[in-house]
């Protein structure tokens, strides 16, 4: 590893696989699978692949949601995907998603099982197949749309910016740390003047704009996320603060948080969801109680 003030690139990149990081083990140059391994498929008709990532969060928050409108058809079964020990490298999961990133959801209620990846997508489609968070009104939905997108090409500066040089890279370097805490910040300031004169982020009505930004921007400023929120300041960020704490309320949001979840408070962890009774009998603190 250099010194990074006196790197200077070699003329073609090549690939040094202990190049230190937190996820140093698992990153590669290339695409494709690693190793066979055909995924499981539950009785449901959603079979989801994922991790409680914050996007992976966004999934399992909104077919919690589908369920508590009472839509039977959003049952699904959550597998666990753990992307540290190289699952999304599988060639079952890469057949899912090409990209080998979780979330990934197959549709078998459809005559050829469909699938989906790239979480945003996920979110549209199930909006679209239960017609539900998605606006019917054609200005509201270009708005929902709008911000859902939005989230979707912020995430990776707050992601892969922030959040990889604040807390995983080998060494703190001022400079990257700098330039995507200021981007992270006017980040928090446009969601904060909107949702300064707006409920949620379309008007009075929570929808998959909600969904998709939430895990992300929740969690930084709920300090979920980065051990982050006192260097950005996020306290300041007052109108995200009022609507982080108002969708934490929600029962679907507290049932999806915990899906595939493999850290935290043993009783919030649910590796793997087949039913909604996992939430009362499959935690992982009473997995663990129960040998
Ligand atoms: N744009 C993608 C990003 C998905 C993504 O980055 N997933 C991460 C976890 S949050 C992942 O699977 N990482 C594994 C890897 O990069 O190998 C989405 O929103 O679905």
């Amino acid at each position: 590893m250099n010194d990074a003030s006196a790197y200077t690139p070699p003329k073609v990149w090549t690939w040094e696989t202990e190049n230190g990081g937190a996820f140093a083990k698992t990153n590669r140059p290339i695409a494709g699978p690693t190793h066979d391994k055909v995924l499981p498929v539950g009785r449901h008709p959603l079979q989801l692949y994922s991790l409680a990532t914050p996007n992976g969060v966004k999934v399992t928050i909104m077919l919690e949601e589908l369920l508590a409108l009472g839509l039977r058809g959003a049952e699904y079964d959550a597998h666990l995907i753990k992307i540290g020990d190289g699952d999304q490298f599988g060639s079952g999961f890469v057949e899912i998603n090409p990209n080998s990133k979780i979330p990934a959801l197959m549709d078998h209620s459809t005559p050829k099982p469909t699938r989906i990846f790239e979480s945003g997508a996920i979110l549209l489609y199930l909006a679209e197949k239960f017609d539900a968070f998605l606006p019917v009104d054609q200005a509201l939905r270009a708005e929902c749309l709008s911000w859902l997108f939005w989230q979707m090409g912020s995430a990776p500066y707050l992601g892969g910016g922030f959040g990889h040089f604040y807390v995983y890279a080998p060494f703190k370097i001022e400079y990257c740390i700098d330039r995507f805490a200021m981007e992270v910040k006017r980040q928090l300031d446009v969601l904060d003047r909107r949702l300064a004169d707006h409920q949620y982020m379309c008007g009075d009505e929570y929808t998959i704009a909600d969904i998709a930004i939430w895990p992300w921007y929740g969690a930084l400023v709920a300090n979920q996320v980065y051990d982050a929120a006192e260097f950005l300041d996020a306290r300041s960020y007052t109108n995200v603060v009022r609507w982080q704490q108002e969708i934490a309320t929600r029962d679907a949001v507290r049932r999806g948080r915990m899906v595939n979840r493999t850290s935290g408070p043993l009783e919030d962890q649910l590796h793997e969801r087949h039913d909604s009774s996992d939430f009362d009998t499959g935690t992982q603190d009473k997995v663990e109680a129960s040998g």
